[in-house]
């Protein structure tokens, strides 16, 4: 079978979540890039793959998925089921709420300071401070959780790496390109499990592709 292939540029951290879990998964992909400065993710083609014009959106044979968590779990049972723990009631239930959490909480709270700190420079704007440290604060109230919980399992849905916590390397790469880099370094059980998901190949395969080419 061909394999699937996923829609966009790698610089939007949607589209790298699901490189880390295809990576994770060895799943066969190709990534195509879409170029947003002419228009080609609003373009017939592209919204046909995903109505909203927007990227990421997985083909494989005539199925076509947007949505980068639903990607990612759609990947997961194709190719590596154990990332979603579905065989067990319980387990697949917390792997449920942590990526919730990445959703709702985690990449919610860092995605304005991504935005300010990355985006917005990069289109010639200024970044607003009072975002960034709003969202600051607000992520680091969502660590403390983070760092209550990694004291009592080694990954955040159990001692068993998930689909959860796979979803976080590639906004966590980004924020690690701001100037709040730092910021984990007061919660040392998260400090230790992103070094540890750092080291996975799966992850260095992301960060790979996220450097802008020198
Ligand atoms: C968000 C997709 C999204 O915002 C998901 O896949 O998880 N909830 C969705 N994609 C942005 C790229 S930034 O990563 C996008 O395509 N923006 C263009 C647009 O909205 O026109």
């Amino acid at each position: 079978m061909a394999p699937m292939k996923l829609y966009g540029a790698t610089l939007s951290w949607n589209v790298t979540r699901c490189v880390a879990v295809l990576e994770e998964a060895g799943a066969e992909y190709e990534i195509v890039p879409l170029d947003f400065s002419t228009g080609e993710h609003k373009s017939p083609e592209h919204l046909a793959r995903n109505p909203f014009g927007q990227v990421p959106a997985l083909q494989d044979g005539d199925l076509y998925l947007w949505e980068s968590r639903a990607i990612c779990k759609y990947v997961c049972r194709k190719n590596k089921p154990e990332l979603l723990k579905e065989g067990d009631l319980k387990e697949s239930a917390l792997v449920d709420v942590w990526l919730e959490v990445e959703a709702n909480q985690y990449t919610s709270a860092l995605t304005p300071i991504l935005f300010q700190c990355l985006i917005r420079p990069m289109l010639g704007g200024a970044t607003d401070q009072k975002v960034v440290e709003e969202n600051l604060e607000k992520l680091k109230k969502v660590l403390e959780v983070y760092e209550a919980r990694l004291t009592k399992s080694k990954y955040l849905a159990g001692d068993y790496i998930s689909v959860a916590d796979l979803s976080h390397v590639s906004v966590t790469l980004c924020l690690a390109a701001t100037p709040y880099a730092s910021v984990f370094d007061a919660y040392p059980h998260v400090k230790a499990w992103w070094t540890d998901l750092m080291a996975r190949p799966s992850a260095q395969k992301v960060a790979a592709l996220m450097k802008p080419p020198s």
